[in-house]
């Protein structure tokens, strides 16, 4: 396997899904299915928050979630632990600032997809010289998923990484509403927890939001 090109990255980024069992109302492997049904592009398996699962019922969950991608062509992609990715071939990892070193990452993953989040372009610069394929931008918008997060950043450093030659995917706060905002902005795709995890049609929910970003 080579190290995936900007432009299949690309792509892939269009409509990418998160969750974990914390972000669904009912079984993520339902909802991952007709998420995935409604256009999905990429789903980042991402087991946070209280209550999540741990251990064996955490990586037994991630079989099932991985198994549906594998079965649909959808990349699988884990959040933060690159233990589990490894154990489970996954198509990639996704980190953050607070994770382990990128480099050190790229070194124990190989060619597998890298993502990481950036907030300026120090970190941005820094992540494409260790090897990120991608980078996760936000909070674009108010979120109240993620508990951590930086301050709200809109839409000014998307446009800033316009011509940096990375693909870039938005996150936080997006919706079918705002989702226009994000791509005008320079994002290759936007990235969703809630406005599929927890809508009434998750279907639906996606194919509307498919339907902006290849609108741009
Ligand atoms: N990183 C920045 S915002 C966020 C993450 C993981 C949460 C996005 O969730 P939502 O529900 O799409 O706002
Ligand atoms: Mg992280």
């Amino acid at each position: 396997m080579t190290r995936i090109s900007p432009e299949q990255m690309r792509s892939m980024l269009k409509l990418y899904f998160i969750a974990g069992s914390t972000n669904c109302f009912k079984d993520p492997v339902k909802v991952l299915e007709e998420a995935i049904r409604g256009g999905i592009t990429i789903f980042q398996y991402r087991e946070k928050g209280e209550g999540c699962l741990e251990k064996i019922e955490k990586l037994e969950l991630g079989k099932k979630l991985q198994r549906l991608c594998q079965g649909n062509g959808i990349p699988f992609i884990v959040n933060d632990d690159i233990e589990l990715a490894l154990e489970l071939d996954a198509d990639g990892v996704h980190i953050g600032q607070e994770d382990e070193d990128t480099a050190q990452v790229r070194r124990k993953i190989g060619n597998k997809i890298l993502g990481v989040s950036v907030h300026n372009l120090e970190e941005a610069e820094k992540a494409k010289l260790a090897g990120a394929d991608y980078f996760g931008v936000g909070p674009i918008f108010p979120t109240a998923t993620k508990k951590d997060t930086r301050a709200v950043q809109g839409t000014v450093f998307l446009e800033q990484l316009k011509n940096f030659g990375v693909p870039i995917v938005g996150i936080g706060g997006i919706n079918a509403d705002n989702s226009g905002a994000v791509m005008a902005a320079g994002a290759d795709g936007v990235s969703v927890i809630t406005a599929i995890s927890q809508a009434e049609d998750v279907k639906e929910a996606a194919v509307r939001l498919k339907e902006k970003v290849l609108r741009r």
